[in-house]
């Protein structure tokens, strides 16, 4: 099984979908399938299906919290207060922000949307 044809089987493959669009295992920013298991999007698939935002059930992409298959300013605006700095236990927090599953929204989660992946796009 190789979900996204990169030539690395899904079982040693760090992503299955290649849905962090070049991001570096070094960089450690990478979605690994632990990250995508975490926040709750599908590891298997790496881009949201439609460009409607907020249609989609299954989140795909990690950093495309709105579903449409871009990340901008949107995205970023969606780890606004009162998500902003919410901890674990917090009504506003969600694991589907928390991309460095760290357990507090902060600035090092938004980091995670910074280029390559800002503004870049995903469709299937
Ligand atoms: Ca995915
Ligand atoms: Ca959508
Ligand atoms: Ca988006
Ligand atoms: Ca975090």
């Amino acid at each position: 099984m190789d979900s996204d044809g990169d030539t690395i089987p899904d079982v040693i493959d760090p992503d299955d979908d290649d849905d962090s669009l070049g991001l570096t295992d070094t960089s450690e920013l990478i979605f690994r399938d632990a990250v995508e298991f975490f926040v709750g999007t599908n590891q298997k698939v790496g881009c949201n299906a439609t460009s409607v935002p907020y249609d989609e059930v299954d989140d795909t992409w990690p950093p495309d919290f709105n579903d449409d298959q871009i990340v901008n300013i949107f995205d970023v605006l969606a780890l606004a207060p009162p998500v902003f700095f919410s901890v674990d236990g917090d009504a506003a927090y969600s694991r589907r922000f928390d991309l460095d599953m760290n357990g507090i929204i902060n600035v090092f989660d938004v980091n995670r949307l910074a280029p390559p992946l800002f503004f870049s796009s995903c469709v299937p």
